[in-house]
């Protein structure tokens, strides 16, 4: 079967995280991702996290499968030339580079539209234009500077950044649906453009929610739906929220059986209103359904404390797993909290391709997290990432270069 972006070649000059991400994602659906690295060392992360004497580490493993690696050092005059073949022969050029490093390569966009007026020139950089443009960026800076920290932990403790890499991998994302976008834009106008995803933005664009409830407590004073509510104070700026719904549906982290040695014997109930009734039958307190002081999502918002104590007593009793499953009989919305230990063994994400077992030929197996975008008509086929270099000689091949001339330009040390 064919796949989405058959015939697309992808120039990938990402690194690290969040460009990779998106070249991956890119390679799933179909295209001919080509990672340019630096002879030697490529990606950083090759070499971060080892668990494996001498093999890639898991970090660039994850973040690379699909692709075809090739080492080039774009400062050598010949490399330089190479690159300028590869952006003629290429669709999109992806880049994660430090500010400004693509241009002192000598890459300017004005240069990439002379050489190929088609060529799609996509970015993630930490922050657009304006005062901290040139600043290099990783993952919890972005995080911090776009609203996720200040927004992220106890009301009585620090800023806390989040596990979920949305800095990185959500930028990423972003990303790849820019260049898909261009891609479409190009059908009509023949015209490739420049597409940033600055990770400030991209955070942002995932806490949108946050900056409602700061408009919300700029009018009113207060976010009733809080755990600040109705005891604590509220300042100028939307407070940590703990473990409360980020939506109008209260929701809580309360403890199930096993949680005195467990540290994940949690499950995240959320007292969806219209099955209220159900909740109360379900947790043996049938006089809230038509008190007025808890028959109404109003009049429980500031109870929302004492009627979590309450839930939370029912599901002491029960293992998460148990209680999950008695809560959808009810179709009470509810999640156990799941280790990455459960995750990694979960057979239904094993059998959808979500978590997949590949094969390399250093490091032997590994799991990597498969494609979450699932495509009827382009099936993804998760590969292993590549060796460094591994496709230097077939991808100079396909370029037009003869043996003698990759012979010379091995020699030269531009490959
Ligand atoms: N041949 C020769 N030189 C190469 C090369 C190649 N194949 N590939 C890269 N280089 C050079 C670059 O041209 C650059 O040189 P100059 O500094 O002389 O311009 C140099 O390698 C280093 O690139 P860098 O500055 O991007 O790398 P860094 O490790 O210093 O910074 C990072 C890393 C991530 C902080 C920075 O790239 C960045 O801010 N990127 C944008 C934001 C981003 O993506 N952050 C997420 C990272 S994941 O957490």
């Amino acid at each position: 079967m064919g796949k989405a972006l058959d015939g697309v070649r992808i120039l990938d000059f990402t690194h690290v995280q969040s460009g990779p991400t998106c070249t991956q994602l890119l390679a799933w659906f179909g295209a001919d991702v080509i990672k340019v690295e630096r002879a030697g060392a490529g990606d950083i992360t090759r070499e971060q996290l080892r668990d494996v004497p001498d093999a890639d580490s898991l970090y660039f493993t994850m973040l690379n499968g699909n692709k075809r690696s090739i080492t080039l050092d774009t400062k050598n005059p010949e490399g330089k030339r190479v690159l300028e073949t590869l952006i003629q022969h290429c669709d999109v050029l992806v880049e994660n580079f430090a500010p400004g490093a693509l241009d002192r390569m000598g890459f300017t966009w004005e240069r990439i539209q002379e050489l190929n007026p088609r060529m799609i020139v996509a970015s993630v950089k930490g922050f657009g234009p304006g005062p901290y443009e040139d600043c290099k960026v990783y993952e919890n800076v972005a995080q911090c500077a776009g609203g996720a920290a200040s927004t992220t932990g106890f009301a009585d403790g620090p800023p806390v950044v989040t596990g979920a890499q949305i800095g990185d991998s959500g930028t990423g994302l972003h990303l790849a649906l820019g260049i898909v976008t261009a891609l479409y834009q190009r059908v009509q106008t023949g015209r490739g453009q420049k597409v940033l995803a600055a990770m400030q933005d991209g955070v942002l664009n995932l806490c949108r929610v946050k900056l409602r409830d700061q408009q919300r407590l700029d009018r009113t004073g207060v976010l009733k739906e809080y755990p600040q509510f109705p005891n604590g104070t509220f300042g100028e700026a939307v407070p940590r929220a703990g473990n409360a719904s980020g939506g109008g549906q209260p929701g809580w982290i309360l403890k199930c059986k096993g949680w005195g040695t467990d540290p994940n014997a949690y499950i995240y109930f959320i007292t969806q209103a219209p099955v209220w009734d159900r909740i109360c039958k379900l947790i043996g307190r049938e006089e809230w359904i038509s008190d007025p002081d808890y028959a109404t999502p109003n009049a429980r918002l500031p109870k929302l404390k004492e009627i979590f104590a309450e839930i939370e007593h029912w599901t002491m009793q029960r293992t998460k797993f148990e209680a999950m499953a008695l809560l959808n009989k009810y179709d009470i919305p509810c999640g156990p909290i799941l280790s990455m230990k459960e995750i990694a063994e979960d057979q239904s994400l094993r059998a959808t391709g979500t978590i997949v077992e590949v094969d390399h030929p250093v490091r032997g197996k590994y799991l990597t997290v498969g494609n979450p975008i699932k495509l009827s008509d382009s099936p993804t086929d998760v590969k292993r990432s590549p060796l460094l270099g591994e496709h230097t000689e077939e991808v100079m091949a396909e370029l037009g270069y003869s043996s003698e001339q990759i012979n010379a330009l091995r020699a030269a040390g531009a490959i």
